[in-house]
């Protein structure tokens, strides 16, 4: 709740979406292609082989939100989402995740990078060291992993962190065009950014918990 009052803060509307969906729109929309790796049926639940399972993550959400409405559109999508994992400190087959988007006329990627500093900083302080590293989805490009400060050690270096004084919690990215044009945006006249992130770590880096 606390995110998401920052996420108001800045202009982001909230919206819910279904928990079951479907291949098309859990998939199929978000360029991943059929012999993609996060396909395997491994990855996620499925309620009806193949096309009705459990969502993998909330961007579900956010394209049955751009086939409704035209852009400027801003807003987060938390919610659970599900994957086939099994449970150790870092992994549970159900967790929280709060997505984001934002498109519009002349959306860059220093959109992106204003927006995702200032909301690490507001939860975390503004201390907090972040930077970002090249890395690749199916749905973004260019695509960024969003690494911060290690809240433990305060970038020394720990047993939390790896060692690295760097933790990563955000995936983001510019939205891929073949995104944009499944929901019947003009790629001449729009762009956008997405990012996604695990509520979970994120909490237990908040709250210190080892
Ligand atoms: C991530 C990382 C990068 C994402 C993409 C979209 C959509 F629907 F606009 F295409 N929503 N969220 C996205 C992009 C999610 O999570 C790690």
């Amino acid at each position: 709740n606390d995110m998401i009052d920052i996420f108001r803060s800045m202009g982001f509307d909230v919206v819910d979406g279904p928990e079951v969906e479907t291949d098309h729109y859990n998939f199929e929309c978000l360029n991943v292609p059929a012999d993609h790796p996060a396909r395997d049926m491994q990855d996620t639940f499925y309620v009806s082989s193949p096309n009705v399972l459990l969502r993998s993550h909330t961007s579900s959400v956010q394209i049955r939100t751009m086939e409704k409405i035209s852009p400027p559109v801003q807003i987060i999508s938390p919610g659970t989402v599900y994957r086939v994992d099994d449970i150790d400190p870092q992994h549970t087959p159900m967790f929280y995740q709060i997505e984001g988007l934002m498109v519009a006329e002349k959306i860059s990627f220093s959109n992106l990078k204003a927006v995702l500093i200032r909301l690490l900083k507001e939860v975390f302080g503004e201390e907090t060291g972040v930077r970002f590293r090249p890395t690749y989805y199916p749905y973004t490009e260019p695509s960024a992993a969003i690494d911060m400060s290690c809240t433990q050690c305060g970038g020394k270096g720990c047993r939390t962190c790896g060692y690295s004084g760097w933790i990563t919690v955000l995936g983001s990215g510019m939205v891929h065009p073949n995104v944009l044009k499944v929901v019947g945006y003009d790629i001449e006249k729009y762009s956008g950014f997405a990012f996604g992130l695990g509520l979970n770590r994120l909490a237990l880096l908040y709250y210190g918990l080892d």
